[in-house]
């Protein structure tokens, strides 16, 4: 008997932390059972996977029961990229608008999920051997505004990374301090309220400027009490006020419009004046062109996530241009494991940094935590609290402790 068949695949309809209906898939073999469950995103790239078929999460799941599943049992859970080639077959268009890439993702994570637990060992030793050991820094939202928030900053999240920490658990902690720490300066400068965003980041009525000042005086704080270094990072999310029509970008809070040229200008000024160590999406999608000119300029990880989407061709394209020494990696832009690994491979290849990250929209599924070690990641992003976001850095804890002490060692993060 082979322990990996798939007798069954059974998908749920589950909510979210927004409180939106998503899709949870177990995946049943006869030795073991795999559970994901996908996220959505609220500032989605225009060329990512289309989440659901019409018809919703209803219509994927009956898609579930009555097409996939019956394809599905009897093939071998091993067999991660037929069971990944099956789903696009199934679906027969390139950006999984039949059965939804959300479905996709769900079903390809927890046959590796079903595989991993058929042996009886943990995911990311299934993926990744023997030798996978490196754990990914925490990359952490904050302060956040953008699509994520109202009546916040106008950029989307302003991040942290803990570059000086020594183990997995400092750098947690040393974010979460950061968050701590936040909310009193931000009550003084938000006349006297304050709100949060979709990832738990604060949301104060501040203008960007405003957060990198206090962000800043409070990484210094944290890093003189707890002696670990701290770096600053920003998710600009720029396609999200992009103005075709004007050809410019328009700030709405700080009702500035600047054209490409000066968006460059005015990003590399930050990178600057906040010795920033990473800048994701500065500007607009389909601008190739202007990521590469300001990926030349500056001494920071420029990272596409609208950009390229987890999509081969899109990175190949970026990589032709040198938009980015940095991409980002969602699993559900591109639906399936086998894609999602194809993407980090050719990063790795061209020298990119692959970025693991969550959604704006997540549940307590635990998967990404997975992936970053066991095709070593060196930087996840999610949110620094909330239930749903420290399912991931709790795991990478206890994938942590799974580790004996001398693997159990952080990345090397790019000196910057
Ligand atoms: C992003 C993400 C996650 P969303 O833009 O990077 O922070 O947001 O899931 O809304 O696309
Ligand atoms: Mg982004």
């Amino acid at each position: 008997m082979i322990p990996t068949i798939i007798e069954d695949v059974k998908a749920r309809k589950i909510v979210d932390s927004r409180g939106n209906w998503t899709i949870e898939v177990d995946v049943i073999t006869d030795y073991g059972v795999g559970r994901c469950a996908a996220p959505s995103g609220a500032s989605t790239g225009k060329y990512e996977a289309k989440a659901f078929p019409d018809g919703g999460v209803d219509k994927a799941i009956i898609e579930v029961e009555e097409t996939i599943a019956p394809e599905l049992r009897g093939m071998d859970a091993i067999n991660q990229e037929e069971i990944d080639r099956t789903l696009r077959e199934i679906d027969g268009t390139d950006n999984f608008s039949n059965i939804g890439g959300n479905t996709a993702v769900a079903i390809s994570l927890a046959n590796a999920k079903a595989a991993a637990a058929s042996y009886g060992i943990p995911l990311f030793q299934f993926l990744g051997g023997n030798f996978s050991c490196e754990l990914p820094y925490p990359l952490g939202n904050v302060i956040g505004g953008g699509a994520h928030a109202n009546n916040a900053t106008d950029i989307q999240e302003f991040l942290v990374i803990p570059v000086g920490a020594r183990d997995i658990a400092e750098a947690i902690c040393t974010n979460a301090e950061v968050h701590k720490k936040l909310k009193g300066e931000l009550v003084k400068r938000s006349s006297g309220t304050l709100g949060k965003g979709d990832e738990g980041a604060w949301a104060p009525s501040i203008s960007d400027v405003e957060a990198l000042n206090v962000l800043s005086e409070v990484c210094d704080i944290v890093a003189q009490e707890t002696g670990v270094k701290l770096r600053m990072g920003l998710d600009v999310a720029a396609s999200q006020f992009w103005n075709e029509k004007k050809q410019r970008y328009v700030y709405p809070r700080e009702g500035k419009e600047r054209t490409p040229e000066e968006q460059v200008d005015y990003i590399a000024s930050l990178i600057e004046d906040y010795n920033l160590y990473y800048v994701e999406d500065p500007v607009q999608e389909e601008d190739f062109e202007t990521f590469a000119e300001l990926t030349s300029r500056v001494k920071a990880l420029i990272c596409g996530d609208d950009l390229y989407v987890t999509n081969v061709e899109r990175l190949r394209r970026g990589i032709e241009k040198g938009s980015t020494n940095a991409v980002l990696i969602k699993p559900n832009q591109c639906g399936t494991l086998t894609d999602t690994f194809r993407a980090i491979n050719l990063a790795k290849n061209e020298k990119l940094v692959p970025v693991i990250s969550h959604r704006s929209g997540e549940t307590t599924d635990e998967s990404i935590a997975h992936l970053a070690v066991a095709f070593n990641i060196p930087i996840i992003k999610t949110g620094v609290i909330g239930g749903e976001r420290i399912a991931k850095l709790n795991e990478l804890i206890r994938i942590a402790e799974e580790l004996t002490q001398s693997r159990a060692k952080l990345a090397r993060l790019p000196k910057l």
